[in-house]
């Protein structure tokens, strides 16, 4: 505390003789030269401001990504209307809409509508992915929870290619695992799936940097080598929620989309 103290005063000293040196120097300087400074140094602020002003991007997109059978569209009816859809839903159907989220419908204010993608989770439409991260300001990741040994290393893939591309890295986009159709009793813990997707992918890391010499990289490489992979290595935010949207339980979606939707 005493050598804390004693450290802090010797700064403070620093500081002021600094203060006073620098008034010294301005006292000498010609009148004009100071005004010219001082409008440079204006004009220049105003002029960055402008700028980040008028090249900052709201993202207003959120992605629902997963493989198919996983609940995506389902999930995208219980955000807009707050039911599962009715009557058929074919393929060919962009799901895609701006709405305010149903839950937030009847609040008062003005809620802000946030535009939703159910990205088609067959792998020969993944491609399209690209288009979609890069207007994305988050990615919702769902994962059967029922179902989910058989699909885990496809899951996993999936997550992996999502996670290594250089727009999730570079832009940081939070992305969100839902553990969906928890309202089965047979349905696996999010604890339990986040472990064996972590496990999985450091799996697909060896065998991918392997094959990366080959010059089928990804864009990025995940993780701490070295380290068995968890998804807190990541740069961007990974987090893991339950859910079901044949029940409507999607609170834990709402808030991490009101969390990262910029408004
Ligand atoms: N038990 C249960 N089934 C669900 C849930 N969500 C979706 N399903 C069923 O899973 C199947 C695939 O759902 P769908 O939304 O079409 O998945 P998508 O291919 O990812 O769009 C459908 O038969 C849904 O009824 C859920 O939360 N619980
Ligand atoms: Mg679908």
């Amino acid at each position: 505390m005493e050598q804390w103290n004693q450290q802090l005063e010797s700064w403070i000293h620093e500081v002021r003789h600094w203060i006073h040196e620098v008034r010294q120097w301005i006292q000498q300087q010609p009148q004009e030269q100071l005004y010219i400074a001082v409008a440079v140094l204006l004009v220049t602020s105003v002029f960055l401001l402008l700028l980040r002003a008028l090249t900052y991007k709201k993202y207003n997109t959120v992605l629902l990504a997963g493989l198919s059978g996983s609940g995506k569209t389902t999930l995208f009816y219980q955000l807009r209307d707050g039911t599962t859809h009715q009557g058929t839903v074919t393929s060919m159907e962009p799901n895609e809409g701006t709405f305010i989220l149903h839950s937030e419908s009847t609040k008062k204010g003005k809620p802000k509508p946030v535009h939703v993608i159910d990205v088609p989770g067959h792998s020969r439409l993944r491609p399209m992915l690209d288009n979609y991260l890069a207007q994305a300001a988050c990615l919702v990741f769902v994962v059967d929870a029922v179902d989910f040994l058989p699909n885990c290393r496809a899951a996993a893939e999936y997550l992996y290619d999502i996670l290594t591309k250089a727009v999730v890295v570079k832009r940081r986009i939070p992305v969100h695992i839902v553990c969906n159709k928890t309202d089965k009793v047979t349905a696996h813990s999010k604890e339990f799936i986040k472990k064996q997707l972590e496990k999985e992918i450091d799996k697909l890391r060896t065998s991918r940097t392997a094959i990366s010499e080959a010059d089928v990289s990804s864009d990025f490489t995940l993780g701490i080598a070295g380290e068995p992979f968890a998804f807190s290595q990541c740069q961007n935010k990974v987090t893991v929620a339950e859910a079901s949207g044949l029940s409507g339980e999607v609170s834990q979606i709402e808030q991490f989309i009101r969390e990262h939707v910029r408004l």
